[in-house]
Order: C-alpha cells, then structure tokens, then sequence
C-alpha cells in the first residue's frame, strides 16, 4: 500500500512545556513486548518514528506554579517554535474537537499531547476533562503529558487513571543551589516561596513523582534544559539519578534565550549551547541512559510532524466548519498505521542486515564524520537544499551512521525578500551547519554550491530519495577512499 505523504510541505514548495526523548530502533528491537508497544509509534519516545508518526498539543493549561528563567508565556509569534508559545488557549471541548479534526485528517498522528503553554498539573482540571474525553471518545490515539513535576506526586493516581503511559517531567537539575539559578520561585500551598527552599520543594516533588510513575507502570521521560555555567556539569549526574530510579529516556535540551522573548536569560545575556556542546553533554550521558536527540522543543499548540507545525490548518473558526466521522476515520488510520508499521519493520530488518554486514567487511580507520541531510520524513533525502527549515545531522564512522541532532536553517530562497538579505540568510543557514563537512539534499542551486564549497563542507545532491544511512555511507566510503579522512583534515570544532 502506498503510504500517505507525511509533510505537508510539497517537495516543490519545502524546505513540551520545556519538555521532551528517543530510543532508536536497535535499542526498541531489545525492549520487552509492552515497552515496545508504547513507544513504537510514539514519535518523541522512537527515533524511528518520527520519520513516520505525527504528534499534537492541545493548548488548555495556561496557568503555572513555578516560574522558570528561560520561560515567558506571554511571547506570541507564529514562527516561533519553542515550549510555552500558543496562538489560542483552548476549552476541553475545543480540545476534544481540534485533535479529532486532527486525527481525521492526519492519519499518522499518534499522539496528543498536554504541555502547556503552562502547566498541565496546575491546571487538573481542564487536563483531565481533555483527557477523560479523548479517553473515551478517541481510544486510539496515545495520551501524554509534559510537566515541571511540582504538582506530578498529587496527580499520580488520576493520570494512571486515564491510561496515560507516557509522562515528562522537565528536570533540570537534582541540587538545590543550582535550582534556585534556574527557578526564582515556586507557588506551593497557597504561598509564593523563592530561592535555594522552593527549588528544594520542586526537586523533592519532582524526584517523588518520578518514583510514584515507575512504581504504576507509566513511562517517564525526563527533559533537561542545558544553561552553560549554570547546569551543564551537573547535567550527567541529573541522568545518573533519574536513570536509577527507572526514567525512559533523557531529553538535553538547549537553552533557548532570546532578549527579544523577554524571558530573564535571554534580558540577561545568558547563552545557549553550541551544537558541539549539546552532543558533547548528550554523548558523555549516553553510556548511563537513552538519549533522545530529535527533539524539536515544540510550541504547546504544535500539530504534525516534529519540526514542522500545521496549527494553521485546525484554528478553532477552521474546525468549527469540519463534519467528522470519527468511526470512519478510526478505520482508516488503523489500516495506515499498519502500512506504516509494515515499512518500518522490514526497514528495521534491512538495516540490521547491513549492519552485520558491515561488521564483516574489513575494518576502516578513518575518523568520524558530521553530514547535514535535508529531509520531510520517511528515512529519505528528498528536500532541496533552499527550502530546508532544518537538517538532520548524522555522524558516520567505521562502525556505521548515527543520528546526532537537528539544525534548524533559514529557508533562503524564499523569493520574496531583496538579494542582500538573501545573501545573508543563505549565509546564516551555512553557519547552522558549522562542523558537518557534507550536505544531502535532493538538489542544490549553484550559489550556494558555491558558498558551501567555500565554507568546507561538500554538496550533495546524488542521493535524492535514497534511504539517509546508506547515502550518509555511502558518501563516507567516497571520502574515505579519496584520502579525505584523516585526523590531520579534520575540521576545527567551533567555540562558543
Ligand atoms: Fe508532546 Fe512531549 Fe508528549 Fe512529545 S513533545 S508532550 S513527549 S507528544 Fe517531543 Fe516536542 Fe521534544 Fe516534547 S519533540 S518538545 S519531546
Ligand atoms: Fe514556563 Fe512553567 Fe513550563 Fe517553566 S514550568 S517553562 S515557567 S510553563
């Protein structure tokens, strides 16, 4: 069966409150039949699917209990992807509404999600009613929650309730005087409490919760966000403790800080992450815990695929006018979900093969390699290189492909601003991919092939629709053999 077109951006055309994971196909193939089942078409907890697979929010919970540095929920921009921001704060009843017309009319969405724009547990009520709902109304799609853990202890037996399996909780640190640099307060039995105490207050709840979660049954996923100087060192030993007391899954997040979003980091100056930094923390992680690296640090009203955002398509006056059938629909996704699920089986299978195989073959020395990929979904290359919003970023070594991370990029040829600027985004996108020494993309136009070639990282566009890992690999293998390889030509990583 041919499979729906999961990005709504034509080829042509194209380019969690705080919260978020991922596991990757080898490590799902050794997850007990249950675990599996959970995660195999979530597509923040497998790397897999969210080649595949499709999530929602339903923006309903606009109050918060504690106050973050890096949040300010009053920053609206439609082009802004990043936990907190919404465009329309939602009833129940709206939001039972919105993610059937969802569901109806994007199969492959698997997954509602509650993360904001605050805090769903600091808004039980209207969570829950969104959940009880879709609960009954829509027991095919998976429910999920995002939170900052304060209220999670309290919430524990509810969510169990509701056949929630899969919850975040957004941890940030297990050190109280670290704590009170990342939250200034905390609002806890009726009063507003600051500093090194309320940080130990939420850190307490936050812990507690997490063991209560574990103890039901409910997958946890923990987000971290990482703030150089201030929680990058203390980050490992977040993942250490969270991992023994049974988490999922770990989720390092850059810190986003813009003075613009009026948040206090971004006033202050505080900076985020480098890219090199972010894989640096994420890989030291790694032996302890699973990481997830696809994060898109999503809206608290995104729709689609991660990294791309319908919301456009299901405003309230939008689905107001759609006529569902949701038995109809149900139907339908279930035959779709299944192709799907057949696809990446038989992809699954395939790609162990190779990976045996290639244990086999002799033995390369080369060094390890960054290459950008741009891509819509399906595991294939299949966006030009101007209409990327962002990059998948795989490493390849001897011992074969790996996903790293995403870059977002500026899409720059969108024909309506003056050459100037677009010179300079074109210019910005190169920068965002600093480090990696290929692009593959379905085509690339010839200034930039230029610009590319200047900046030291190589064009390709001979793989168009080809599987990402064997194009990653197989243009590898092309540098290896022309003597590309060695650690004396490697690139000079980037500083903060
Ligand atoms: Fe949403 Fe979060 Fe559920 Fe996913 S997001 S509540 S687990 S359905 Fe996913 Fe978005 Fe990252 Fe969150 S990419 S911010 S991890
Ligand atoms: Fe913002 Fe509250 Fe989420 Fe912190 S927990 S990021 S303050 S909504």
């Amino acid at each position: 069966m041919q499979l729906p077109v999961l990005n709504n951006v034509p080829e042509a055309k194209s380019g969690c409150a705080a919260s978020s994971c991922g596991s990757t196909d080898s490590q799902i193939d050794s997850l007990p039949d249950a675990i599996r089942e959970k995660v195999q078409n979530h597509p923040c907890y497998s790397e897999d699917a969210h080649h595949y697979f499709a999530r929602m929010h339903v923006a309903v919970a606009p109050a918060c209990n504690i106050q973050c540095h890096y949040c300010n929920r009053k920053y609206d921009c439609a082009n802004e992807s990043r936990p907190g921001v919404v465009s329309e704060v939602l009833t129940p009843d709206q939001a039972v509404k919105k993610t059937m017309a969802v569901a109806a009319n994007i199969p492959q969405m698997t997954v509602l999600g509650i993360a904001g724009p605050g805090d769903p547990l600091a808004n039980p009520e209207k969570t829950f009613e969104t959940f009880r709902r879709l609960s009954e109304e829509a027991p095919d799609i998976k429910l999920c929650v995002s939170t900052n853990g304060l209220a999670l202890p309290a919430a524990v037996e509810e969510l169990a309730k509701h056949n929630i399996d899969h919850v975040t909780i957004t941890i940030n640190c297990v050190d109280p005087e670290i704590g009170a640099k990342i939250y200034p307060w905390i609002f806890w039995n009726n009063r507003r409490i600051k500093g090194v105490k309320a940080a130990k207050i939420l850190i307490e709840q936050q812990q507690k919760g997490l063991e209560m979660l574990i103890a039901k049954g409910i997958l946890v996923k923990v987000n971290s966000v990482m703030i150089p100087g201030i929680n990058d060192e203390h980050l490992a030993e977040v993942s250490r403790v969270v991992k023994s007391k049974g988490a999922f899954l770990h989720n390092v997040m850059p810190l986003i800080a813009e003075a613009e979003h009026g948040t206090f980091y971004g006033v202050m100056g505080q900076r985020g992450p480098t890219p090199e930094e972010l894989q640096d923390l994420q890989d030291s992680c790694s032996g302890d815990m699973n990481m997830m690296r696809h994060c898109r640090q999503c809206r608290a009203d995104a729709v689609g695929m991660l990294g791309e955002d319908r919301g456009d398509e299901f405003t309230l006056d939008k689905i107001e006018d759609m006529d569902i059938d949701y038995q109809a629909a149900m139907e339908k996704r279930k035959v779709i979900h299944a192709a799907i699920q057949e696809e990446m089986d038989s992809k699954r299978l395939e790609k162990a093969q190779k990976a045996e195989a290639q244990k086999q073959a002799e033995r390369m020395t080369t060094r390890p390699v960054l290459m950008a990929v741009a891509t819509s979904g399906q595991g294939v290359i299949n966006v030009h290189f101007g209409h990327a919003k962002e990059f998948l970023i795989y490493e390849a070594s001897p011992s074969g492909v790996r996903f790293i991370s995403h870059r977002k990029a500026d899409a720059y040829c969108s024909g309506d601003i003056s050459c100037g600027e677009t010179e300079s985004t074109l210019q910005r996108t190169i920068h965002s991919l600093a480090g990696c020494e290929a692009v593959l993309c379905s085509k690339v136009g010839y200034e930039p092939w230029e610009m590319l070639e200047k900046a030291g990282i190589m064009p390709n566009g001979e793989h168009a629709m080809e599987n990402i890992e064997d194009a990653v690999m197989a243009v590898y293998r092309e540098m290896a053999k022309a003597g590309k390889l060695t650690a004396e030509n490697a690139p000079i990583r980037a500083s903060a």
